[in-house]
């Protein structure tokens, strides 16, 4: 599963409400006691330009956008955020923590809006070329249970306001990806306690990464 980049570039990914922000968390924890330089950031963002960016997709709007321009949008953002953080931390060592990546754009903008699939990909080789996460943790809920937990926030982004069909599209397709690519991902059951969650994802981190520390 590990792969050659010289840090470790994990990312962290599930639908709505599932815990990601909460569990890096806990996983930059687990970083720091262990003494392993690392960075943690967020697509789409992570960059004064692409948080600009991740501000035009996030804002609802009356107009209508694209399909095309909203896959634009989000790897743009990429482009910029791997040029800018991610490619210099991985070169210089550091693990890089990401909240979200293009397997989200697979689950949204594929599986979810019905973008293909093979245009998302000619865009992952223009954007990515061979870079490709080392691990990708798959938070994993029934989108209700993800929806509830999440709706306590403040008013709802552009995504959000989707319907409970787009996130059973969006979680299909996450585990679809796991099914297909088994060895890069890990699926954790986020319905359970955060406890549990987290005693999982120490067990799972200890596992899969305790072979390069
Ligand atoms: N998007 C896209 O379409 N295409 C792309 O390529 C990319 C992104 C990269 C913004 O992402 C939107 O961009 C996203 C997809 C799209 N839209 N949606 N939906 P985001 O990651 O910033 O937004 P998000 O998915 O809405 O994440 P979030 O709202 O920050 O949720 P979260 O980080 O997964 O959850 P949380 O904030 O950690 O937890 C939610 C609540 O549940 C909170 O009160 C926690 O205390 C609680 N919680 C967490 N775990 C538990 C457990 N185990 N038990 C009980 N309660 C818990």
């Amino acid at each position: 599963m590990i792969s050659s980049n010289i840090g470790k570039f994990i990312t962290i990914e599930g639908v709505e409400g599932v815990g990601k922000t909460t569990n890096i968390d806990f996983i930059r924890q687990w970083l720091e006691q262990r003494k392993i330089p690392h960075i943690t950031t967020r697509e789409p963002g992570g960059t004064p330009l692409a948080e600009s960016i991740r501000e035009l997709l996030l804002s609802p709007r009356d107009e209508t956008v694209d399909e095309n321009t909203e896959l634009l949008l989000m790897f743009a953002a990429r482009a910029q955020h791997l040029a800018a953080v991610i490619v210099p931390a991985l070169q210089k060592g550091q693990w890089v923590l990401c909240d979200r990546f293009t397997d989200a754009t697979y689950a949204y903008q594929g599986g979810g809006r019905g973008v293909s699939m093979d245009k998302i990909a000619q865009l992952e080789t223009l954007v990515q070329g061979e870079l490709r996460p080392d691990l990708t943790l798959v938070l994993d809920i029934p989108v209700e249970q993800g929806l509830e937990r999440a709706k306590n926030r403040s008013a709802p982004d552009r995504f959000e306001q989707e319907k409970l069909a787009f996130f059973e599209r969006v979680r299909e397709c996450y585990l679809s990806r796991v099914k297909a690519e088994p060895h890069r991902y890990r699926v954790v059951d986020a319905s359970q306690s955060l406890s549990d969650v987290q005693s999982d994802l120490s067990a799972l981190l200890e596992r899969c990464l305790g072979q390069v520390l």
